[in-house]
Order: C-alpha cells, then sequence, then structure tokens
C-alpha cells in the first residue's frame, strides 16, 4: 500500500519535470542567440558590446540641414518632407542602401516658433507604406502621424496644426505598425526644435552648427559589403548594433571654438541606452529634458538616455583649451572634441530656465495603472497585446490624472521599458514612492521604467482623439507592446 503510494508520487513529480522540460524547450526553439544570452544574463546589457571602429578616420560630425519652408500661404507656413530611398557613404568601401527624410539619410532639422500656424505636407515616395510621427508634439490625433495615421506606398498627405508648445528639441519618425522598427534602422529619423520668446531671451549657445549642434545617437550593424541587413540583425528584444554612427557618422569630431557649447542629444537607437559621460570626467549641465528646459540647470557627470528620449545638455571647455576631449559610452567614443587654442566667450549659463508660463502643478488623486510586462515575443501592456480595433483606456480633455507604470519583473529578470505616451507631455512625479533627480524634473514624453520600478506620471491630455502609447523599444513595440488611449 504505503509502496505504491510512493512510487504514484515519484511518477507524478517525474511526470511533472518532464512537462516543464518540454515547457522550456519550446519556449527555447523560438529565440535567437541573442535572446538566450539575455536569458543567461537577465538583462539586455551588452547584447552586442559596441566597438570603436578604428578601421574608420575620424571625420567631422554630419549636420543635418535646417529645413528651408517651401511658401508661406495666408498665415501658414508650409513644409515639403519627403520619405525616400537613398544611399550614403557611412561606412569606408561601397556606400550604404538608406532610407531619408529630403535626403539620403536621416532627415533635416525642422525648426518651428511657438505659436505659428504650419503646415507638413508629407510624401512617401517608399514602396511600402508610413507614417509620419511628430514624437513629442502636442497635437490633436489625426496629425500626430501615428498607426492610424498611415500614408500609402507614392502618396501624399498634408497635416495642418497649430505650435502651442514651449520650445523644445523634440523628433520625427514613421510609426506603421509591423514596420516602425525597419524603417528607423535603415534611416528615417529627423529632429524638430521648438523655439520661443522664452529661449530667445535667455542667451544660450544656438548658433547652430557652431555653439549648437544636434546630436542623433544610433548603433548600427553593416554586412561585409556595407549594407544594413535589418531582417537578419532583428531581434526580439530590441535590435542592437555594434558601431555607433552620429548623425550618419562614425567617429565623428568636432571643432570646439566656443567656451560653451550646446549639444541635443537624441537616443534614435531602436533599443540600445545609453549612459554618457566625458572622458576627462567632469561635469556638464543638463539644460532641458524631452519636452522642454529645466526650471533650473542640472549639473551632472553622466545622464542616461533610454530610446526615444532626448537631453540638451552644455559643455563648457574653458579650461580644456587645446585638448581633445570625448563624449563616452562606457568605453566607446560617442563624440570626439578638438578643443581650440582660443575661445569665444559666451555668457553664463542663467540660473533660471523654464518659462514661467509652463503648468506642471497637477492636482490629482485619480491614478491610472500601467503594467508593463515580459520580454521578446512575450511583451505586454496590461497582459494584452496591440490591437488597433481596441480602445484601451478612455480620458477627458484637460483632465489631470497620474498614471502609474509599472514593470512586472518575471522569471528571466525582465527587462528595461522606455514608456512613450502620444500627444502629450508628462512630469515625473516619483521613482518607487521617491522624488525623480532635478534633471527628470523637466516635461517628459518618454519615460524609462526598469524591472520592478514604480514610476508614477502627471498627465493631461489638452488635445482631443485616440493617441497611442507604447514601448520605445521598437522591437517591443512591434511585438504589441502598445495600447490606446481615447481623449474625449
Ligand atoms: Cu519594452
Amino acid at each position: 500500500m504505503k509502496k505504491s503510494i510512493w512510487l504514484s508520487i515519484l511518477i507524478g513529480i517525474l511526470l511533472l519535470i518532464s512537462i516543464a522540460m518540454i515547457g522550456l524547450w519550446l519556449i527555447n526553439r523560438g529565440m535567437t542567440p541573442n535572446e538566450h544570452r539575455n536569458m543567461d544574463m537577465g538583462t539586455q546589457d551588452e547584447v552586442l558590446v559596441l566597438k570603436e571602429d578604428k578601421g574608420e578616420k575620424l571625420k567631422p560630425l554630419e549636420l543635418p540641414k535646417i529645413l528651408a519652408p517651401s511658401s508661406k500661404e495666408n498665415n501658414t507656413t508650409i513644409y515639403d518632407i519627403e520619405a525616400k530611398s537613398g544611399e550614403a557613404l557611412i561606412k569606408s568601401g561601397e556606400k550604404t542602401r538608406t532610407l531619408g527624410y529630403n535626403g539620403n539619410y536621416l532627415g533635416p532639422v525642422i525648426r518651428l516658433q511657438k505659436g505659428e500656424e504650419v503646415t507638413f505636407r508629407t510624401k512617401n515616395s517608399l514602396d511600402e507604406e508610413t507614417s509620419f510621427h511628430w514624437h513629442g508634439l502636442v497635437v490633436p490625433d489625426n496629425v500626430d502621424g501615428g498607426p492610424n495615421q498611415i500614408v500609402q506606398a507614392n502618396s501624399e498627405k498634408s497635416v495642418n496644426f497649430q505650435v502651442s508648445q514651449d520650445a523644445a528639441t523634440l523628433w520625427f519618425h514613421p510609426h506603421p505598425e509591423g514596420k516602425t522598427a525597419k524603417q528607423v534602422y535603415e534611416g528615417l529619423a529627423g529632429l524638430i526644435y521648438i523655439e520661443d520668446n522664452n529661449e530667445k531671451s535667455k542667451d544660450l549657445p544656438s548658433d547652430y552648427g557652431k555653439n549648437d549642434f544636434p546630436v542623433v545617437i544610433q548603433d548600427r550593424n553593416f554586412t561585409a559589403d556595407n549594407q544594413f541587413d535589418y531582417e537578419t540583425d532583428q531581434n526580439s528584444d530590441g535590435t542592437q548594433g555594434e558601431n555607433l554612427v552620429i548623425n550618419g557618422t562614425i567617429r565623428p569630431y568636432i571643432e570646439v571654438k566656443y567656451d560653451k557649447i550646446r549639444l541635443r542629444l537624441l537616443n534614435g537607437s531602436n533599443a540600445r541606452e545609453y549612459k554618457l559621460k566625458m572622458s576627462n570626467d567632469t561635469s556638464f549641465t543638463q539644460i532641458a529634458t524631452d519636452g522642454g528646459f529645466l526650471e533650473k540647470p542640472a549639473t551632472l557627470k553622466s545622464i542616461r538616455l533610454a530610446p526615444g528620449e532626448r537631453s540638451e545638455i552644455i559643455l563648457d571647455v574653458a579650461k580644456e583649451k587645446g585638448e581633445t576631449l570625448e563624449l563616452k559610452d562606457g568605453n566607446t567614443n560617442v563624440l570626439t572634441f578638438k578643443v581650440a587654442d582660443s575661445l569665444l566667450l559666451g555668457p553664463p549659463i542663467p540660473e533660471e530656465l523654464e518659462s514661467p508660463e509652463v503648468t506642471k502643478e497637477i492636482a490629482t488623486d485619480k491614478v491610472e495603472k500601467i503594467e508593463l510586462s515580459g520580454m521578446g515575443t512575450m511583451v505586454r501592456i496590461d497582459g494584452k497585446k496591440f490591437d488597433k480595433n481596441r480602445i484601451d483606456k478612455v480620458a477627458k480633455q484637460g483632465e489631470e490624472r497620474i498614471f502609474e507604470i509599472t514593470n512586472q519583473d518575471d522569471m528571466m529578470g525582465g527587462m528595461n521599458h522606455p514608456f512613450h505616451i502620444h500627444g502629450t507631455q508628462f512630469q515625473i512625479v516619483s521613482r518607487n514612492g521617491k522624488e525623480v533627480t532635478e534633471n527628470e524634473r523637466g516635461l517628459k514624453d518618454t519615460v524609462l521604467v526598469a524591472p520592478n520600478e514604480k514610476v508614477q506620471v502627471k498627465i493631461r491630455f489638452t488635445q482631443k482623439g485616440l493617441f497611442v502609447y507604447h514601448c520605445h523599444n521598437l522591437e517591443h513595440e512591434e511585438n504589441g507592446m502598445m495600447g490606446q488611449i481615447n481623449v474625449i
């Protein structure tokens, strides 16, 4: 009797072990080598280690053109923006087949004034659908360019809106469901600068390409004949490359002729995070986050940038005349500065930056929970994958609320998710109940949420319509880590 009970328990245990093993085998079958590496390490860090491409010579940093208006009709400034394919000399040797806006790779800088009315005449000259999304721009849903505003191949679409927000460094990129990650990887991304009177009154470095530089940081892989090969490099936990490409330049440098230079940093990578610092370990000054100026400048020795995030920093090189410095991510050089022997001196960085009109005070106890979870193809928001026919949340225009974003740890350790929401800017209240550091207190549209972290943000939708929110690890977005909020 006793013997048979023990026997059944033993058989039961063996059965459970074999079911678990079959389950693990099934999960493993669908994984790429990188995903296996992730499993071993428990994080997405260093899936591909960045290398500084010593085979390439130092080259001047490529500077995108400032987009000139095509015309002005009535009170509207009209800009033409075309998504097209091309080729660019990024790595020495053969040219790389690329995508770009109005050019071969990346896009121009679109400079807008607060209060101005603009029309973007967008044209899709690709052989597949795309969309034109203005990341961080506070506009109604029908001009936002999200996955519901597709522009078919070889067609055009005009959008018209009023620029209503304060000075900020925003960006634009495609957003078609299932094709965003590949189109961005191949080159579709550009910067938008919003300027206002407050910014002009602050006397900040603003001479484009002289003491005010766009810095679009991306990581890419190249085949032996210098091509991007998105399909092969694609990783369901975020596609990473081992070469850093800054504004389309490998190993870029800037000749610095001013004592203070402003860098408008954008992490335009699909999935890689950066922790940037100076080679001589000096501190720098952060003046802006995603959505505009900090109330007061913040002094930092390093800054973390997740995919989609922007940060404006000012370097003071007055003590480094004649020297060469680097902005680094770990041991890899991001950007080299050749500081001139004599420097033009600019005014000090102002102590107050933010426009007095910015109203961040949101008094509400209405908490809306958002739960991020999973890795690879298993990523979800609130347990669900994206369905463009489903509305996940509803908000009232003008209503204030707190979004409490959690990142559920899982058996594999979880992943960092940069959470982005369209059509508005928000303010981070706390991480795990603690106040955030001063450099995260500006307006944001993308916030990094680490495993087991709980981030509260204050949010108010001023624009109406159906907006998406998603993980800005673009492969997670493609894997369905996206939801929709209807603002009525
Ligand atoms: Cu994610």
